[in-house]
């Protein structure tokens, strides 16, 4: 039935190269941005001025026909490609098939065969079981109302600098008030901000930050209080903190000795983004919990909270669910996404990528005293922009530099708790030439600052 069932996918195809051939924004991104403002509130805002049109592979087409090369991938998400033939292939056979029933009234294969490959493919080697959501925020949520069923404590600590979500649990959990929380509280309880670890701001080497961390869990919350604390192995929003090595090992064997739920928020690291299916791997941890949404799933709104079974279980039967969670079609987009990587080995492909960006950022650094720090993993990179001389935060530098970037059709996005962070999350099937190619307009706009 799939064979007679899947859609010829009508597209024209997208070269994989730079292009502007209008200012930006173009025309018709202007007229299309006067419609929005009637319509949609200033709440939503977006970093660029241009509207898309199309996407395919590392490159953005918007509708005035500029090409630009995607950095971001839409925060992380489209770590395969855009519009990848095989996603688009899988998403529309099942598109055909059924598009919803709701899996808490009857269940279907692909949802469990999701949950297959995040227990193959998280850290560890024990039972896991997975609830399938909507949205990273979703996750986050979920992952602790499991961990606060199965310890029946109630304290959720995480780390300065984080980002889990914008829904009410999740605006707490994270660190920054603006844009995220100012002005929408009053917030959920029970939330503990402890020290992070950044080595570039506190100099700690990981067993020094780790007992900072510690010290505050312990005098200042009280480890029996707590449900779970909740890390990303690397910042996203905050900034691409890579904490030091032996920092997030020590904070799990803390948990470990206190029933503290240990819970990885993998969502924007995740997924073959660092070169490892999850960049807790790479930090020597294996979460009780493990977090994924955006890359799962090619574009396709779904998000995964994988743990130890026995975790998992402790919620009765109808606790967890919601309506589109585990949606048919972006669990087949997720299956394909799964498949890509592995028959691919595009794990390989982000090891490419910082083969030939990680570099390329040291030497600007060398040349340019407004980089600060040069960090990430895999396709996970990030260059800090300071003031010449001091380590203070330098955001015009960064809304400059995107800025100039925009223009010259290079798609960059910003980051950091400061707002003067610039974060590399491209997709791993950019071209080592498209790359070098973005780095050269990088290059201009230092030089151009
Ligand atoms: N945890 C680590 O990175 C999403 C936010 C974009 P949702 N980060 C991008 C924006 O402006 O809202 C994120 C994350 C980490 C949780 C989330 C939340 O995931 O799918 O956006 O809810």
């Amino acid at each position: 039935m799939t064979e007679t069932l899947v859609p010829t996918v009508n597209r024209l195809p997208i070269a994989q190269e730079r292009r502007i051939v209008t200012p930006i924004p173009g025309p018709k991104s202007q007229a299309l941005q006067k419609r929005r403002l009637a319509v949609i509130p200033a709440g939503v805002s977006s970093a660029q001025p241009f509207f898309i049109e199309r996407a395919h592979g590392a490159i953005v087409v918007d509708v005035d026909g500029n090409q630009f090369i995607d950095l971001g991938a839409g925060i992380g998400v489209m770590t395969i490609g855009h519009t990848d033939d095989a996603v688009v292939a899988a998403a529309s056979a099942q598109l055909a098939e059924f598009t919803h029933v709701v899996f808490t009234v009857t269940p279907y294969e692909g949802y469990v065969r999701v949950a297959e490959l995040l227990a193959e493919h998280t850290p560890g080697d024990f039972p896991k079981k997975t609830v399938l959501l909507n949205s990273g925020a979703e996750a986050v949520e979920n992952a602790v109302k499991i961990a606060r069923k199965y310890t029946g404590r109630s304290g959720v600590a995480v780390l300065d600098h984080a980002y889990h979500g914008r829904t009410n649990l999740t605006m707490a959990m994270t660190h920054k008030a603006m844009p995220y929380k100012l002005g929408f509280g009053p917030f959920a309880s029970d939330v503990y901000h402890a020290p992070n670890s950044y080595p570039f701001r506190d100099g700690l080497s990981g067993t020094d930050a780790a007992a900072r961390t510690i010290a505050y869990l312990d005098k200042v919350v009280g480890a029996s209080d707590l449900a779970c604390l909740v890390v990303e192995p690397i910042q996203g929003e905050g900034g691409f903190v890579v904490p030091a090595d032996g920092y997030l090992p020590a904070l799990q064997e803390w948990c470990r000795a206190n029933g503290v739920v240990f819970i990885a928020d993998e969502i924007q690291s995740g997924m073959a983004r660092t070169g490892r299916y999850f960049a807790s791997e790479h930090s020597g941890i294996v979460p009780d919990v493990v977090l994924s949404a955006k890359g799962i799933a090619g574009g396709l709104p779904i998000a995964g909270v994988t743990g130890r079974a026995e975790i998992m279980d402790a919620s009765h039967p109808g606790g967890l669910g919601g309506t589109f969670a585990g949606n048919p079609v972006a669990a087949a987009a997720a299956i394909a996404v799964f498949h890509e990587i592995e028959s691919r080995g595009l794990l390989a492909e982000a090891e490419r990528i910082e083969a030939i960006l990680l570099p390329a950022l040291l030497g600007l650094k060398a040349r340019y005293d407004v980089i600060g720090d040069v960090r990430g993993r895999g396709a996970m990179l990030a260059m800090e922009l300071v003031l010449p001389g001091t380590s203070e935060p330098n955001p015009g530098a960064v809304a400059a530099i995107t800025a100039y970037a925009a223009q010259n059709g290079v798609l960059l996005l910003n980051a950091g708790t400061w707002g003067n962070v610039i974060r590399f999350l491209p997709s791993l099937a950019i071209s080592d030439d498209l790359l070098r190619e973005a780095i050269t307009v990088i290059d201009d706009a230092l030089a151009a600052l």
